[in-house]
């Protein structure tokens, strides 16, 4: 038997040289010291052995067994080793290689419109005020001397939510809100998200955005609106733009009137953008009406005030001659860079 055992300890050590892998050495475990293995076999044979030679059997094979472990211990922690390694190789980071380029974008035609038009107003003194965009009937209607009956309430119109709820078809509930809160002297304005049930083309949107703004003061006149205005409208489009107001009637204002500029692209001549006339409607205008003062508890006796509003794509359209509204809200990114 102790030749056997000899004989087994030396093809083990040839086999546990030749390991190749973590598999490997486990069969190889399982082939020697399982519970079939040749060695655990080996001992169970050990009962036919005379008692005096079984003791130094025995022993022999409890320190084979305890070298055949070591060692394959050691193989696997080497493969286990060499696993980890190559695992980790897989997953450097090559802190060299350059990176996936990253498209910047660019703000947007109506972004860049309405900061145009709130830095001409900021230059005057005007603060700039915000609102909900889902209103009251009040704020958006009612406040603003527009009554029951008036058309622009009507259901194929506005998007309303309830009977009282509605998106406001205008930023003037920010100026309704104004005058509920603050008192005179007033010199805000509005720019804003609106919404009118309108059926998309080249010149419509369902959705679409306002500036407004609202003075009140003691002394307010014609005379501050058409500076103001005029004054707007030399930064907004050059110095050399005239002005001219056309009488007109809005419920909120009176008189009301709408303003426009000499075209800025042939300075009055006749073009394509102003259709020959060489002037553009630019925003409508007018004298706060009392009513909408006394909504506000303004004394109307000593204060008056004067209004404004103007669509930002139709000023953003002529200004950078785009031809469908729609373009602006596609955010097709070859358009958006366009005007940074
Ligand atoms: C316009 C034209 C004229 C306007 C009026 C008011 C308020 F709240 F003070 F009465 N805000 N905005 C106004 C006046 C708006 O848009 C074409």
């Amino acid at each position: 038997m102790k030749e056997r055992l000899t004989q087994l300890m030396q093809e083990a050590e040839k086999k546990m040289s030749c390991i190749s892998s973590l598999q490997e050495a486990e069969e190889l475990r399982i082939k020697l010291l399982g519970k079939k293995g040749e060695l655990t076999e080996m001992l169970k044979g050990m009962k036919s052995l005379a008692p005096e030679e079984r003791k130094s059997f025995g022993q022999a094979a409890n320190e084979a067994r305890a070298k055949i472990e070591n060692t394959l211990n050691e193989r696997m922690e080497y493969f286990r080793n060499a696993q980890k390694e190559l695992a980790l190789a897989a997953e450097k980071v090559d802190v060299t290689e350059p990176a996936v380029p990253c498209e910047l974008g660019s703000r947007h035609l109506l972004s860049v419109t309405i900061d145009e038009i709130t830095s001409c107003f900021r230059s005057m003194g005007f603060s700039v005020s915000e609102g909900p965009e889902v209103e009251t009937v009040f704020n958006n209607f009612d406040a603003l001397n527009a009554g029951p009956n008036h058309p622009a309430r009507d259901m194929t119109d506005t998007f309303y939510i309830t009977d009282d709820v509605l998106l406001r078809t205008q930023t003037s509930p920010v100026q309704v809100r104004t005058l509920l809160s603050q008192k005179p002297p007033i010199k805000v304005i509005a720019p804003g998200r609106c919404f009118r049930c309108d059926t998309p083309d080249a010149t419509h949107s369902p959705m679409f955005h306002q500036v407004e703004g609202l003075v009140v003061d003691e002394g307010i006149t014609m005379a501050d609106l058409k500076g103001v205005l005029d004054q707007f409208a030399k930064q907004m489009f050059g110095s050399s733009t005239r002005t001219k107001f056309r009488p007109h009637h809005f419920p909120f204002t009176e008189p009301s009137a709408e303003m426009d500029v000499s075209c800025f692209k042939c300075g009055g001549k006749g073009c394509k953008v102003c259709k020959g006339s060489g002037w553009i409607e630019i925003l409508g205008c007018g004298m706060v009406h009392p009513n909408v003062l006394k909504v506000g508890g303004i004394d109307t006796e000593k204060y008056t005030g004067f209004a404004f509003g103007m669509g930002v794509e139709r000023v953003a359209m002529l200004k950078y001659e785009v031809d469908d509204i729609r373009l602006l809200y596609e955010n097709d990114i070859r358009f958006v860079k366009q005007f940074k």
